[in-house]
């Protein structure tokens, strides 16, 4: 009986999983999409050629001509930098198909491009399995080219599309739906059935998480800077609301809802360059790896993905500018987190009096908190002081995502050096600060909606120029 109450002790104070759920849950596909936070965006067609964003629809096929399209260099580019897959523009608002459509008579077969035979979606699909990378499509519904554009029957289009394009080119990690809603070639603009584009993708594949203001999977996270809210949640009302103009305001889009009804948790989308599509004056403007890293921080540092645009050239090849600045990004990734300062031997993490070195590892395992929280705190004590800037917090938010606001405490003996209090956590917090020379750093959460779940702590130190600048 002793043995069991001891037991029973035990597990409530900590270490085990929470006993409730705190709903909604993401799926489980939600939950792998969320654990690959980080992807490429490719802008590509007639634009990439006219130097034009938005496209007029009227232009000749023959404009989409790349010399030399190769998408395993494409794939190659996006492994080295450390991304997880590829989204492509299938057919941006020009109309302009980049697979051989038999809805539409603007597409890559009407084009002189390798006399017609040519197909920017299998190839993209074809090298994206030869490299092990997850492929998804963008399928703007407004189109400037179809001349069933703005009467119903162009939904049947798009459905049409939606469902040649998966046939052929899936499985696709994610499918983006573009909110615009502009005017078509006959100057109307298109009632979009919604329901039926949904249903249609759920049918068809189940396992595609699809993207829109508002879902029903992934939301945007209401900027093109790449930048999510400092307070994220995954969560999101729309119930009243619906996508583009419709939609909830971008601060809301940017940081959840506390109490929202749906999982739905934010994309930040970002191009490397000013623009969406490669322009040849904007070569000088690329991102530097500095400027994306900061992106990073704010975007998957805040628990949302990232989703990066690299537009392919005129040549149908990301551009070295390009390459260079994501092989940069990627050197600054490893170089920052490849030394957790916690994983060695001169480090000790207590929780509530017990030491619990090693049962908090980078999302191996759940550590619930339990339901002390308020009273406790997470220590970490460096048997010496450590230069230290950067803190990584993980909650295991397929138990739900539960904390609103936590402390970080830096000391070094009983004197302290520096104090924030930040809000969510999230799948992946991390929160840099100014270098402070610490051998102790407390950890409290100071509000959740339950016993936090942690599945993840690291504290690195980071180059200093990294270092995210103004507040929180
Ligand atoms: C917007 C579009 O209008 C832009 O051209 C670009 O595709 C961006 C990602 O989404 O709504």
């Amino acid at each position: 009986m002793k043995y069991f109450l001891f037991i029973f002790c035990i597990g409530l104070t900590a270490g085990i999983r929470a006993q409730t759920d705190v709903l909604p849950l993401p799926t489980a596909t939600q939950l792998s999409w969320q654990g690959n936070p980080f992807y490429l965006f490719m802008h590509f067609g007639p634009n990439t050629f006219t130097d034009l964003e938005w496209g007029k629809g009227s232009e000749k096929e023959e404009v989409f001509n790349p010399t030399a399209l190769d998408c395993h260099q494409w794939c190659r580019i996006a492994k080295a930098a450390g991304a997880s897959g590829i989204i492509i523009t299938a057919k941006h608002h020009d109309g302009f198909c980049l697979w051989p459509s038999a809805y539409s008579r603007h597409t890559v077969a009407q084009s002189t491009w390798r006399d017609g035979h040519g197909d920017v979606l299998k190839e993209l699909a074809e090298a994206c399995r030869a490299e092990g990378l997850a492929m998804g499509v963008y399928l703007s519904p407004w189109d400037r080219n179809h001349p069933a554009y703005g009467t119903p029957a162009y939904n049947t289009v798009f459905i049409n599309m939606m469902k040649e394009v998966v046939s052929r080119y899936g499985p696709f990690f994610e499918f983006w739906w573009d909110g615009a809603n502009g005017e078509g070639p006959n100057g109307k603009k298109q009632i979009y059935d919604w329901k039926g584009f949904e249903s249609t993708l759920r049918q068809i594949a189940p396992q595609t998480l699809v993207f829109s203001d508002i879902g029903p999977d992934i939301r945007w996270a209401g900027n093109e800077k790449g930048i999510a809210g400092s307070t994220n949640w995954d969560l999101l009302d729309t119930a009243g609301f619906s996508r583009g103009v419709g939609a909830p305001p971008n601060d809301t889009l940017n940081r959840g809802n506390v109490n929202g009804r749906n999982w739905i948790p934010a994309e930040c989308d970002v191009s490397i360059r000013p623009g969406w599509f490669y322009h040849p004056g904007e070569d000088s403007l690329v991102k530097s790896p500095e400027q994306l890293f900061d992106i990073y921080l704010k975007s998957v540092g805040r628990g949302a993905n990232l989703i990066l645009n690299v537009p392919p050239n005129r040549a149908g090849l990301i551009s070295s500018f390009d390459s260079a600045a994501l092989m940069g990004f990627a050197r600054l990734r490893l170089e920052s987190f490849i030394n957790n300062l916690i994983i060695n031997d001169n480090a000790v993490i207590f929780y509530a009096g017990q030491n619990i070195t090693g049962l908090l590892g980078d999302g191996n395992a759940d550590f619930d908190l339990g339901r002390q929280y308020k009273k406790e705190y997470l220590e970490i004590l460096f048997d010496k002081p450590l230069p230290v800037n950067c803190l990584l917090l993980k909650e295991s938010i397929g138990r739900g995502q539960r904390v609103k606001s936590f402390d970080l405490e830096i000391y070094r003996g009983d004197s302290l050096l520096y104090k924030i209090r930040l809000t969510t956590i999230g799948h992946r917090r991390l929160v840099s600060f100014p270098k402070q020379l610490a051998d102790r750093i407390h950890i409290k959460i100071t509000d959740a909606k339950d016993e936090p779940v942690l599945n993840g702590l690291g504290v690195y130190n980071i180059p200093d120029r990294l270092v995210e600048k103004g507040t929180y």
